[in-house]
């Protein structure tokens, strides 16, 4: 089948251009829209149906080289997924600043106030292969690429502050203990199961992340609602050589929000994609994600000062004693073209930095520094990856590297080495005054030693500060989490030595979930004193420490934004008969302060409204769940409400109403919908729930605006899931 130029079904998409990098990207990218098809060398193919044979039923002739090329390519279309952190999703955008960071740093990209930076940002989860589903309860990724004048800027982060070891040497232990193990590739995208949780008992530094890992950060509502963190200590240079330490933060607009563990399970069979999908719709509508971008600045002098060490990637420095400036936004407004050759093919690597920006002595990132190049060889296949699109600079790269596989650049000359004078000397070394990259002069004096710093040996403060920073509902969360993984682990020691070093953060959470999973809890023993450098690592069992800082309002989501429902989904669920004004008005409501309003009926047929208009679904009943929408809306009308109740629609209808009371949504009931009021649980319920609103009272649709944007009505969780 041909199509006409008018049947032509490639939809054009419309794309800011107006960036360098998408200007560059630009040269590289091809339409397909009225061209014929071509093999690889340009020839046009007059038949892509069948394959050259001796005879219309004889055998294929080798001589085919359409053929051959077609099935070549194909059969070499993989590449190797990423080790960790398979399983992501990225997009264009800009990073604006908004107020100079020169005193700090010399990177031209935080100096000068207004200036706008191309960005790639690629989310990902970290155990799950590349197909596994968003919702897994995992630490995110939230890797940035700043391509700046003064070369591409890598920012290679977390959503979470902090990071489950200390030092390099313990992560491929700490990944291979995570990934499906190794027998019989069991279990995918999870970390409940008895190798990684036999780790971590014996891994006494990990137990802040785990605090982390189990509360609802690591099943974020949407990856434009999570926050992102540099996680270690960086340095900022400014033009006259002085040092700061720096802390990285981005800050979501739309708040830190998540969905309830049981949703995120549900999710996952709904629509594995549940991220991927939100995060291209919100782009596609306009809805732009942005987070602020703050730094913690400490002056060098400052580095003894806290009672942690600055260098541990187990610890955060609270932002009651070092205060987030918040100088920057980012804002991501572009989806990529094509998935492989940007989202997959994105090379980052904590060591692509500009000057002014230095590592510190953290020995995880100093790990890392290797890692990352290293990765790209055997998952990219060449030393010349970053020549690939979406990893170049938009700078022009001068250097005397050559050749190697899939090599592009044609560099001109004679000259392929350094110092030379048949090139006139170039390309030439550049002064740190002319943009050239020093690192930071530091004054290193030390035994070589294969040891672990004193200084970092105290693994229970901050986990007790995570904890005890988190309101009732997060904290009966992680409980839940603990006792879910935990319950998956089928050796009793392991659960028992788990429970051993929760008791080191809090009695109370240990006794629990020891009486949950079926073990005692057992005191572990606490080192004496200082532990020698030469120590058996397993004594590198700290001693129990409180935090200087007791509580952070920081480390709690209960205190985040919740002033908007941009971008939030809400279901309207009707049938024939449902009153359309009260839909149209209501509808325009949320549209103009940005929520997306999407139709759920009995089928895909469209519903006809009382006045004789007519709405079309985007979903039925039983082809999506309440678990991927903020919030409902049963539409009002009498007989939309008998149709929503028939012996079809029923089980769909009352299930959509229960299971979003239960994750503590808001559920607005239009007119005369009381007889799905009366038939769902909600009408159990014998306590005020200002997130479940009655058509007919004063305010109410605004009643409804104010609750989805509280996100959900977690205090009332308890109530909701046990009514009387
Ligand atoms: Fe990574 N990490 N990592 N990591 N990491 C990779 O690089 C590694 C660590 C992070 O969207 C790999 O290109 C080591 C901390 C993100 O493409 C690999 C150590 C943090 C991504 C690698 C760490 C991260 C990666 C796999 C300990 C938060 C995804 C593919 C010494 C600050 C980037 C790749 C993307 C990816 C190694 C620890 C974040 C193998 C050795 C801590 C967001 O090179």
């Amino acid at each position: 089948m041909k199509f006409s130029k008018h049947q032509n079904i490639t939809i054009m998409k419309k794309k800011d251009l107006s960036n360098e990098k998408s200007h560059q990207l630009e040269d590289h990218t091809t339409d397909n829209s009225d061209q014929a098809l071509t093999t690889n060398q340009g020839l046009k193919i007059n038949n892509n149906q069948d394959s050259l044979k001796s005879g219309e039923r004889g055998p294929s002739l080798l001589e085919d080289f359409i053929l051959r090329e077609k099935i070549t390519h194909f059969d070499h279309e993989r590449i190797p997924e990423r080790i960790v952190h398979a399983r992501g999703s990225g997009a264009h955008g800009t990073f604006k600043l908004n107020r100079s960071l020169a005193k700090y740093t010399k990177a031209k990209f935080l100096s000068e106030e207004g200036k706008e930076t191309p960005v790639f940002v690629r989310f990902s989860t970290v155990a799950g292969s590349a197909g596994s589903t968003d919702l897994a309860r995992d630490v995110r990724g939230f890797a940035i690429k700043f391509y700046t004048e003064e070369g591409n800027y890598d920012l290679v982060g977390n959503n979470i502050p902090v990071f489950f070891i200390q030092d390099a040497m313990k992560f491929p232990d700490l990944v291979h203990a995570v990934k499906p193990e190794p027998d019989n590739a069991i279990p995918q995208a999870a970390s409940a199961h008895d190798t990684f949780w036999d780790f971590i008992s014996l891994m006494p530094e990990s137990m802040h992340m785990i605090m982390w890992a189990m509360s609802d950060r690591a099943i974020p509502r949407s990856y434009r609602m999570m926050e992102g963190f540099g996680v270690h200590t960086f340095k900022f240079i400014n033009e006259a050589g002085k040092m700061h330490f720096v802390k990285f933060h981005f800050k979501p607009k739309l708040g830190v929000h998540s969905v309830a563990w049981d949703e995120a399970t549900k999710i996952s069979g709904k629509d594995p994609d549940f991220h991927r999908r939100d995060l291209w719709d919100a782009i596609e509508n306009g809805s732009f994600p942005e987070w602020d971008f703050g730094v913690q600045i400490i002056p060098e002098e400052d580095e003894h000062r806290f009672d942690f060490d600055l260098l541990d990637p187990t610890k955060l420095v609270p932002e009651e004693e070092v205060p987030v400036e918040l100088v920057g936004t980012l804002t991501l407004n572009r989806n990529p073209d094509n998935f492989f050759a940007e989202t997959e093919q994105i090379a980052f690597h904590p060591g692509h930095l500009v000057p002014g920006i230095d590592f510190s002595n953290d020995p995880l990132l100093q790990g890392r520094l290797f890692s990352y190049t290293d990765t790209q060889l055997s998952r990219l296949g060449s030393p010349n990856f970053h020549e690939i699109p979406i990893n170049r600079s938009i700078n022009t790269v001068h250097n005397n590297q050559r050749d190697g596989h899939m090599r592009q650049q044609i560099s001109k000359g004679k000259v392929s080495y350094e110092p030379n004078s048949i090139g006139g000397g170039c390309p030439f070394q550049a002064m740190w005054k002319d943009g050239g990259f020093a690192s930071q002069e530091e004054r290193v004096d030390g035994h070589k030693v294969r040891a672990r710093s004193q200084s970092f040996v105290d693994h229970y403060s901050q986990a007790k500060l995570f904890y005890n920073s988190q309101s009732a509902p997060e904290k009966k969360h992680l409980q839940n989490a603990l006792i879910f993984e935990l319950s998956k682990v089928t050796i009793p020691a392991i659960r028992e030595r788990v429970v051993g070093q929760l008791a080191f953060i809090d009695k109370d959470l240990a006794a629990l979930v020891a009486k949950k999973v079926g073990v005692e809890v057992t005191e572990l023993e606490q080192p004496n004193g200082s532990i020698p450098a030469d120590a058996d690592p397993k004594t590198l069992q700290s001693v129990e420490r409180e935090p200087s800082t007791k509580s952070s309002d920081a480390l709690s989501m209960k205190n985040t934004v919740k002033d908007s429902i941009k971008s939030r989904v809400i279901g309207f669920i009707m049938e024939d008969g449902v009153i359309a004004a009260d839909v149209n008005s209501l509808r325009s409501k949320l549209e103009s302060k940005g929520a997306m309003v999407q139709i759920i009926a009995g089928s895909l047929s469209p519903v006809t409204g009382d006045d004789g208009s007519s709405f079309t679904p985007k979903h039925s009943l039983t082809s999506t769940a309440s678990v991927c929408f903020d919030a409902l809306y049963l539409c009002s009308g009498k007989r939309s409400s008998e149709n929503l109740l028939n012996e079809d629609n029923r089980p769909g209808t009352i299930l959509f109403v229960n299971e979003a009371y239960k994750h503590c949504k808001a559920i607005y009931f239009g007119t005369d919908t009381n007889e799905i009021y009366k038939a769902s649980e909600v009408s159990k319920k014998t306590h005020e729930d200002p997130a479940i609103i009655i058509s007919g009272s004063k305010g109410s649709d605004e009643a409804f605006i104010n609750a989805v944007a509280d996100h959900r009505v977690w205090d009332l969780e308890m109530e909701r899931n046990n009514p009387s």
